[in-house]
């Protein structure tokens, strides 16, 4: 998500990945030459390489999972959306190092049977993690390929039984201005609030992820809970949530209510709606290992936007007979 335009953040961004990966190829190539002539030596450069590569990526298994190639962990885990510890990419991994994600609780409140304030762990007993690979899609224009770890969302919402007049469920981030420098701004209104219609909340694609790549999520990426709907713009995808509320009226969203022109409560991956300041056609993936007359030439490989970010077969259904030009 962005307040200016793409072009103001993209160059220095840009920069860094590229610096980056540049590394990683200077690396690579290095260590693969070494190795070729010099088989037994022990090489210092290959240290770095190895830890960062610690995590190697799981293969596609399940019924959900894309095939696609998933953007290393160092890219998923540097190159941040989370407003509250600042407005660029590179700063939530930054300065979230210190943010505290236990004890933690959820107020479960509204149109439900089982209203109450949850210690995470009794809210998630009894309950399995499933591990997903999905690709995820921003609104500014940017793509990952991640394997979550998460909880069906449909498998808690049954737990705590909304009432048969609950038509959405609101959720909202976690509001702690010491710990948080940017809510201490007007930047956005906080705390940062999304919701989901019930159906697209019980859809078995919506996660509450606690973890990537196996690991347990990190907070720049929403720790200790956060929301997963791949089919979505990954605004949608609330960090750190602490509460639930289950209501008949649609909730109002962080970015629909700073920028309601821009951005609207249903946020589906459009390749045929246009941001009203860029196209949404295309994307760039992030990690892509570009060559090194790619980055002098600044050509960025883009990749084709899929309608509902190739989740339609899983979701499509959900949206029949909506103007999609209108409810965007
Ligand atoms: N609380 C909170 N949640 C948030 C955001 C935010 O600024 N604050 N940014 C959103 C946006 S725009 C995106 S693209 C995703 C990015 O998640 P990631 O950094 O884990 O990739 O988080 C979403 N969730
Ligand atoms: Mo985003």
């Amino acid at each position: 998500m962005l307040i200016g335009k793409p072009s103001n953040i993209r160059s220095s961004e840009i920069t860094d990945e590229e610096v980056y990966r540049n590394r990683r190829q200077f690396l690579k190539a290095g260590s693969l030459a070494l190795a070729a002539t010099a088989a037994s030596t022990f090489l210092p450069g290959c240290v770095t390489n190895a830890a960062e590569s610690e995590q190697t990526a799981p293969a596609a298994k399940g019924p959900y999972d894309t095939t696609e190639t998933p953007t290393p962990y160092q890219a998923i885990t540097t190159y941040n959306n989370y407003y509250e510890f600042g407005a660029e990419y590179s700063l939530p991994a930054k300065n979230s190092k210190n943010f505290k994600t236990s004890p933690w609780t959820i107020a479960v409140s509204g149109m439900v049977k089982k209203p109450a304030e949850y210690a995470i762990e009794d809210l998630l007993k009894g309950l399995t993690a499933e591990d997903r690979i999905y690709r995820m899609r921003c609104v500014e224009g940017w793509s990952m390929v991640i394997p979550w770890r998460g909880i069906p969302l449909a498998s808690i919402i049954k737990k705590l039984e909304p009432t048969p007049s609950a038509k959405f469920v609101e959720f909202k981030t976690i509001l702690a201005p010491d710990q948080m420098p940017e809510q201490k701004t007007n930047l956005l209104p906080w705390p940062y609030t999304e919701g989901l219609r019930l159906d697209e909340a019980m859809n078995p694609l919506a996660l509450f992820a606690t973890g990537i790549y196996g690991q347990t999520i990190l907070n720049q990426n929403g720790a200790p809970i956060r929301l997963v709907a791949p089919w979505k713009y990954g605004f949608k995808g609330v960090k750190s949530i602490v509460t639930m509320r289950f209501t008949d009226i649609m909730p109002k969203n962080t970015w629909a209510v700073a920028t309601p022109s821009e951005y609207g409560f249903y946020a589906n991956v459009n390749p045929n709606v246009d941001h009203p300041r860029w196209t949404q056609k295309t994307e760039r993936p992030i990690g892509q290992r570009l060559t090194l007359t790619q980055i002098a030439k600044g050509e960025v490989p883009l990749k084709k936007t899929l309608m509902f970010n190739g989740y339609a077969d899983q979701v499509a259904s959900m949206y029949a007979g909506m103007d999609l030009t209108k409810l965007f």
